[in-house]
């Protein structure tokens, strides 16, 4: 018999949401429950292509707009072979940031139409499961600094949030948002609920394209 196939669960919401932390915590429950999960987390800086991002994000070059739009997109794609066969193996991915956060955080920018910013992820497996981990500007800012790398700062991360607002109002993504003010515990168990329900979904479904 073939086996089901994994979920696609992604973790998405502005800096300091708690995706990183959520992520941890979902992978850990999942797998004392005795499925096979994975996290990845785009931009994933370990490739070749990841390096030219973490070196653009972490202000030590500089790339032209448009450029490392398509670096971040291609990040995705250079992924998208081992992400089908590790879906296809059964395995269910937790994703810490997608294709979401590269057309928010670009559109974010003056000259680019949200449109534009979609269209070179247009096709990427699509998840089965987006978690928009939602804090307004002002809880974020009571969870500290943000860090020094570009985008890190509050007039940026608003332009952001509103961003991630229209893509939510897309009715092709199965979208579920969050409420990241409560405490980590509780943010777990909603993510732990949904995350569940869509690994059951989906094990009985084809994997989608996404924007398609
Ligand atoms: N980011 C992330 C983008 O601008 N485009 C993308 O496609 C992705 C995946 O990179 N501020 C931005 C959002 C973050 C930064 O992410 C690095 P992280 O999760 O802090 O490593």
């Amino acid at each position: 018999m073939a086996c089901k196939r994994g979920a696609l669960i992604v973790l998405e919401g502005v800096d300091k949401a708690g995706k990183t932390t959520q992520s941890k915590k979902l992978l850990q429950a999942l797998q004392q429950g005795g499925r096979a999960v994975e996290v990845l987390r785009f931009p994933d800086r370990t490739t070749t292509i990841g390096q030219l991002i973490s070196a653009y994000l972490e202000k030590k070059s500089e790339l032209e707009d448009h450029t490392v739009h398509l670096l971040f997109s291609a990040n995705r794609w250079e992924l998208v072979p081992l992400m089908k066969k590790k879906l296809e193996q059964g395995t269910t991915l937790i994703v810490d940031r997608y294709a979401f956060s590269g057309a928010a955080f670009t559109s974010a920018k003056p000259g680019f139409s949200l449109d534009w910013c979609k269209k070179t992820d247009e096709g990427l497996p699509k998840p089965d499961l987006v978690m928009f981990l939602q804090l307004s500007p002002a809880e974020a800012a009571l969870r500290g600094q943000f860090g020094e790398e570009r985008y890190e700062t509050n007039v940026f991360q608003r332009a952001v949030q509103q961003k991630f607002e229209q893509l939510i109002k897309d009715p092709s993504v199965n979208w579920q948002v969050i409420d990241a003010s409560k405490s980590v515990e509780d943010v777990h168990k909603d993510i732990k609920t949904h995350s569940i329900n869509a690994i059951n979904i989906a094990q009985n479904l084809p994997l989608g394209e996404l924007w398609k």
